[in-house]
């Protein structure tokens, strides 16, 4: 009998996510922020020696970000505590250059505590990104640097309440006196789970979360949740963008891709860009292209000179929540009956209960799950889950539709599934579907199967 499948213990086949990462895969969507003297003097590389009195904010209103972060749907807020330029935006005691030295609030501000604690207030997690690279510090360069990063980040690790992710940039360019650092990734990972073992760690190749391999906006269509990193090292020493976007289909760790995309053309904010602000649809589109291909969404959205978020890219992002919540609204298949190779599921209200706890568990090549609706249906979205905490599984899947007379309609296919695959097409007015694994690792776990009609045109570009 093949429901009783659903409770036959299932082995976890390959790498498995820890409860953290599982716990980062839900939060889906999230901002970056990119502050700094960048943002005074419009370059987004300052070569450390600009004067700190440069940065100065007139209305810097952290309070603000959140709302509207809050507003666009996000699940939290990553800083840039510090940049390439080495600028800190607190006053750390392993620097000679930060807000202290600057003229904003006399000296007496700090950036980090106060989106810390607005983030807490409005329930976000709050992140840090810390350079490695520091074209400031007059140490870098040199082995006591790696002491001053590991204590920098021992300062925001355990000064500003819990720090979802760290994030490293790969980017390793040349201190003050012309000479590059050997990082001592090692050390710092271990002082990072030491003091936070909650946190997740990114960087191109993690350890818990890896880069995608470019700043569009675009995770694979295949997108394995595994990576392969022995032999390979931060920043150059990376694999190749293609790997790091599509992941390893036999990879030896458990290391998912982050999508890192600007609202702007850059990293920080420069006035001459406000007419080239992402629109809603096309954050619409990137959250198709990485939410949708089972990456997680990390919007940058830089602060303007003065340290608010600019109306434009507050309109756009509150259009964006607005295009999910209108659009993913009715979830067509709560009323359709679902069976599995045939025989009808009375538990099939697993597939689409918005809960990816429970599975249906469907034989490679064999078992169908069809959906079928009240009558014939217009349809142009489909979004399926896999369940994450027994491995990634299905390599390729075909869904055919079919009319009123049973008739094929057409058909789509596509690769892997894992935390979620939104698939867009052209709309069909089908009576059912079928969906059929045609190739994974082991049993398909299927958690979650939703269907829309989204508006025409948003249907991925
Ligand atoms: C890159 C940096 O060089 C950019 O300035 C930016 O911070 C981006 C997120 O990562 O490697």
């Amino acid at each position: 009998m093949l429901f009783s499948a659903v409770t036959v213990a299932q082995k976890p086949v390959g790498p498995i996510p820890t409860d953290k990462q599982l716990a980062w895969h839900e939060l889906e969507f999230y901002l970056f922020v990119h502050f700094g003297p960048n943002t005074f003097t419009e370059v987004e590389w300052g070569d450390g020696r600009e004067p700190a009195t440069i940065f100065n904010p007139s209305r810097l209103d952290t309070k603000q970000w959140v709302r509207i972060a809050k507003q666009s749907g996000a699940k939290g807020i990553i800083l840039t505590a510090k940049h390439h330029d080495g600028f800190c935006l607190w006053p750390s005691n392993y620097s000679k250059h930060t807000v202290r030295e600057s003229n904003w609030k006399k000296g007496k501000g700090d950036i980090v505590r106060e989106l810390s604690v607005a983030c807490e207030n409005a329930g976000l997690k709050f992140g840090v990104y810390i350079s490695p690279w520091d074209r400031n510090h007059p140490k870098y360069g040199t082995p006591q640097y790696n002491d001053i990063y590991v204590r920098t980040m021992t300062e925001l690790l355990t000064n500003y309440g819990k720090v979802f992710e760290l994030w490293w940039d790969g980017a390793n360019g040349e201190g003050p006196n012309g000479k590059k650092q050997e990082y001592d990734f090692k050390r710092f990972e271990k002082m990072a789970r030491t003091l936070s073992p909650s946190t997740v760690i990114f960087s191109d190749i993690g350890p818990d979360i890896r880069w995608v391999g470019n700043e569009r906006g675009i995770a694979g269509k295949t997108n394995w949740n595994l990576l392969d990193t022995a032999g390979f090292t931060r920043g150059h020493g990376a694999p190749s963008t293609d790997t790091l976007n599509q992941g390893n289909i036999n990879g030896k760790n458990w290391i998912p891709a982050e999508v890192d995309v600007s609202i702007r053309p850059g990293w920080f904010y420069h006035s001459k860009d406000d007419s080239l602000v992402k629109t809603s649809e096309q954050l619409f589109d990137l959250y198709l292209k990485s939410v949708g291909r089972g990456a997680n969404f990390l919007l940058n959205v830089p602060p303007d000179k003065r340290g608010l978020f600019h109306e434009i890219d507050s309109a756009s992002l509150v259009g964006f929540k607005k295009l999910l919540d209108d659009n993913f609204k009715v979830n067509l298949a709560r009323t359709a009956e679902i069976s599995i190779q045939g025989v009808k599921d009375s538990k099939g209200k697993y597939l689409h209960d918005r809960n990816s706890t429970t599975w249906r568990t469907i034989p490679v090549g064999k078992a169908t799950i069809r959906i079928d609706f009240e009558r014939e249906t217009q349809l142009n979205t489909i979004s399926l889950r896999e369940y994450l905490p027994l491995g990634q599984r299905v390599k390729r899947f075909t869904i055919k539709f079919y009319d009123k007379n049973r008739q094929a309609v057409g058909s789509i296919e596509g690769t892997t599934i894992g935390r979620k695959r939104i698939l867009t097409f052209p709309k069909v007015n089908a009576k059912y579907f079928e969906i059929t694994i045609d190739d994974a690792k082991a049993d398909a776990l299927i958690s979650e199967v939703e269907v829309y009609k989204i508006d025409e045109a948003l249907i991925e570009k």
